[in-house]
């Protein structure tokens, strides 16, 4: 009886939201309400930024303090000690190309601790240092006992051309479950962050769980940490951006389908919206982006300032045609909006320069890019191809 009302208390917000918002799903352009979006450039108090003095200094920390309330909470930055725990393995699929170091690292904070598990695969053939791509994995490891699934994490072909490359499971910080989403740092690291209403969640966590492998990176003799990429797709895509947002770190940032609460802009209302997410993953955001429930036109931002938060390092998105429910449209206009802060304040070229309807094939400057392929949600080898050929020539290798 109890595991019944237990399960009806997981699925029932599941299935009010599929009889309620999900039939008020928009696919359709000509229902989007026109877009009056919040201005990068002019700050809460009305002054109009026009250098990176006034960037840096007002209008970026009122974006980011605007995300952590309202959107995604904090992500905590105190730690008293990361350490490193390091097996080299030999006996893997990838031996005759890599070496794969299986990392335990231990964080403490006073008397607390947790312990994260990377899998990291070094090139066998030179000393490096090289340049890592970090994949977020959300997917269920029950699913794929290898260390790699093909296509969404091509490890064999990353080596090959000279990447090292690492994945974390969002497991082993934070279950991606509405439930047991606080076992892991939120319960052992940060069990006060529970109370707040710009705490941390799932989400959050992830990202932390990347500035902990770059933790191990930047320490790494074989690792050149300057050149480094973080990558998500679709609900780790969330984590990858926000976690870049708050470490400046990562040289380049890859959001592959990330959608609504990720790349695309939320007050469009096309496909995922707001409340579906926050009712369905209510273990992913902030508390307070529950007030922006079918009302997104009252949010006092929108994901085109996540990518300025980013700039000037380099920020790559990539949508899938029949992704629908992700809104391609909205993921590139946000990158194109956001784009604005490359080019005004840094001074880096924007390559988007058509519109969503005349784009024709992937765009890419040295510091943005962007491509849409067929086919449905998925990280797919194509997208990784379309990506290493921007990477390469943002990283200058
Ligand atoms: C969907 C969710 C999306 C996206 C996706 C995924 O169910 O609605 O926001 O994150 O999951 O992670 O594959």
């Amino acid at each position: 009886m109890q595991t019944r009302l237990k399960l009806l208390a997981v699925f029932l917000p599941f299935l009010l939201t599929s009889k309620m918002a999900l039939s008020q799903v928009n696919y359709d352009e000509s229902k989007v309400p026109p877009l009056h979006l919040p201005s990068i450039f002019i700050s809460e108090k009305g002054k109009v930024i026009n250098s990176k003095e006034e960037w840096e200094s007002i209008r970026k920390p009122e974006i980011f303090r605007l995300f952590e309330s309202e959107v995604y909470g904090q992500i905590p930055k105190d730690l008293d000690q990361v350490s490193f725990e390091v097996i080299e393995r030999l006996d893997h699929e990838f031996n005759s190309i890599a070496k794969l170091e299986e990392v335990d690292i231990k964080i403490q904070l006073g008397d607390r601790s947790h312990s994260m598990r990377l899998n990291l695969l070094l090139p066998k053939e030179t000393d490096g240092p090289f340049p890592i791509i970090l994949l977020i994995n959300h997917r269920d490891p029950e699913e794929d006992e290898s260390l790699a699934e093909e296509g969404y994490w091509p490890v064999a072909e990353l080596i090959e051309r000279g990447f090292a490359t690492a994945s974390f499971h969002a497991g082993t910080v934070a279950p991606d479950d509405t439930i047991r989403y606080m076992n892991g740092i939120l319960n052992n690291l940060y069990p006060e962050q529970k109370e707040q209403s710009d705490g941390l969640k799932a989400l959050g966590a992830w990202g932390w769980g990347a500035m902990r492998a770059m933790d191990y990176f930047e320490q790494h003799q074989a690792i050149d940490s300057k050149k480094s990429i973080l990558v998500g797709h679709s609900r780790s895509g969330k984590a990858a951006l926000w976690a870049s947002a708050n470490d400046p770190r990562w040289a380049i940032t890859y959001s592959n389908e990330s959608g609504c609460g990720g790349a695309a802009l939320s007050k469009r209302k096309f496909g995922e919206t707001v409340e579906i997410i926050n009712t369905r993953f209510t273990h992913w955001f902030a508390e307070n982006f529950r007030k922006y429930n079918s009302a997104e036109e009252s949010l006092p931002l929108d994901q085109h300032m996540l990518p300025a938060l980013i700039a000037p390092r380099a920020v790559y998105y990539a949508s899938a045609k029949a992704d629908q429910w992700a809104d391609p449209k909205g993921e590139y206009l946000g990158l194109q909006i956001g784009s604005e802060v490359f080019s005004q304040i840094y001074e880096k070229e924007s390559p988007f320069k058509t519109t969503w309807e005349e784009l024709n094939g992937p765009v890419s400057s040295n510091t943005l890019g962007y491509h849409i392929r067929e086919g449905e949600h998925n990280l797919t080898w194509e997208d990784w191809e379309i990506f290493l050929a921007f990477a390469k020539k943002s990283l200058g290798i």
